[in-house]
């Protein structure tokens, strides 16, 4: 479990991202298939131009469970579990490719809210997206 100032910090951060968190995912997805052009192996079913209106409506999903993890940082696992099995069992996801998005997002975020991006906001943000990646990863042990 994130400690309390970590919590409060990722809490903060996603109030102030408001309605923005499906458009900053969407762009952490566009820089994951740039950066790392195997994850697009996984969405070969989608279009994935740049702007393509798939890979927003895929970001709004993936936005909605990253806020879904926010609203539950106490009990991460148990939010997350239909999520992980999803991934684990039907879609068959390489657990590696998590941390490539989450890389991402913290790039993503930093660019856009770099008078917020002090080093403590980082860490945070980093055990955040660490514990939904663990939990995320979790129907694979
Ligand atoms: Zn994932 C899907 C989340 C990562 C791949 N995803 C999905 C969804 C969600 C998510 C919410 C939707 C579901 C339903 O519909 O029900 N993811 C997520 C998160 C994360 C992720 C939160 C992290 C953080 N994924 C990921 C990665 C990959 C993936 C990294 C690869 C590379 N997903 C996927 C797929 C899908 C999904 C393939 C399906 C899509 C379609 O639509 O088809």
């Amino acid at each position: 479990v994130l400690s309390a100032a970590d919590q409060a910090a990722v809490r903060a951060l996603w109030r102030k991202l408001d309605t923005n968190v499906g458009v900053y995912t969407t762009e952490a997805l566009e820089r994951t298939f740039v950066a790392f052009p195997s994850t697009k192996t996984y969405f070969a079913h989608l279009d994935l131009r740049p702007g393509s209106a798939q890979v927003k409506a895929h970001g709004q999903k993936v936005a909605d469970a990253l806020t879904l993890a926010v609203n539950h940082l106490d009990d991460l696992p148990r939010a997350l579990s239909a999520l992980s099995d999803l991934h684990a069992h039907k879609l068959q996801v390489n657990p590696v490719n998590f941390k490539l998005l989450g890389h991402c997002l913290l790039v993503t975020l930093a660019r856009h809210y770099p008078g917020d991006f002090s080093p403590a906001l980082q860490a945070s943000l980093d055990k955040f997206l660490s514990h939904v990646i663990w939990a995320l990863a979790s129907s694979y042990r």
